[in-house]
């Protein structure tokens, strides 16, 4: 029988990184399927991924797109797949190993047992659970979700958290389509989006780690991006046009 919760993992550039991450997620103790959204890596990732699909065809998913379109396009094509496919338990996660794979189960735990319709993995509950950021990354960060979480309202601590599990029901609520945000500001956007709608939300101690290989794909625009994003989240729900 086929697993009821899948993690989707967008990729770019990150063949330093996918066949580990994909040997340590098949062997969790609980079965999660991984759905990748690779965004045409030209250092050969999907390639690597086809690789692994061989040794766990009905297990790996693979949606190939032409060019880098950017996480948050990556992640509403996931979701709609995934969503097509019927999963139940429909995961974010990072293909550089800073999110701990070995920390899916606890995740989907929450939601499965109905605790929350959304189980965030969180750095900001326990202290900050951060290791090897440098102070400017850690501050930036901290900043972020201090005024995220000001301007918005969502009650959630680590507003910009890309590790997490949703209950399918949630993401056949909001409207995937109307989604605008694609870097950091994706995520606000979808907690903002799932509280709005009077889902629960909760959070779940994390330690994040640096990634250890390949390159960042954070830049300035993608942080203002977050600037105003939650500002024009904000002023849209006010008015009724979320
Ligand atoms: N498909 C797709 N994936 C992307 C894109 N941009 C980033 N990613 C992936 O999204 C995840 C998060 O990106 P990162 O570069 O790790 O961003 P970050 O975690 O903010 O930055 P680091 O701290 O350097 O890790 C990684 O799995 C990336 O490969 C994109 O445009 N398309
Ligand atoms: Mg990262």
């Amino acid at each position: 029988m086929k697993a009821n919760a899948v993690v989707i993992i967008p990729t770019y550039n990150e063949a330093h990184n996918v066949t580990k991450l994909v040997d340590i997620v098949m062997e969790l103790p609980r079965e999660v399927d991984i759905l990748f959204v690779d965004d045409g890596s030209p250092d050969g990732t999907a390639e690597l991924i086809k690789e692994k699909q061989k040794q766990y065809p009905e297990r790996i998913n693979l949606i190939e797109r032409e060019g880098k379109l950017g996480l948050g396009t990556a992640y509403v094509k996931g979701f709609e797949v995934a969503l097509e496919q019927g999963y139940q338990f429909i995961c974010e996660m990072d293909a550089d190993l800073s999110h701990d794979p070995k920390d899916l189960p606890r995740l989907i735990e929450v939601v499965e047992k109905g605790e929350a319709d959304v189980a965030i993995g969180s750095r900001y509950i326990k202290g900050i659970s951060i290791v090897n950021w440098p102070l400017s990354r850690l501050i930036l960060s901290y900043c972020a979700n201090l005024y995220a979480r000001y301007i918005t309202g969502i009650p959630v601590k680590d507003t910009t958290a890309g590790f997490k599990c949703l209950h399918r029901k949630v993401l056949e609520t909001i409207d995937l389509k109307k989604i605008r945000s694609n870097g950091y500001a994706f995520q606000i956007e979808i907690h903002f989006r799932a509280w709005k709608a009077g889902f629960a939300l909760s959070e779940v101690s994390i330690i994040f780690k640096e990634r250890e290989e390949g390159v960042s794909k954070m830049s300035k625009s993608i942080v203002r991006e977050a600037i105003w994003r939650v500002w024009s989240l904000k002023i849209r729900s006010i008015f009724g046009k979320l």
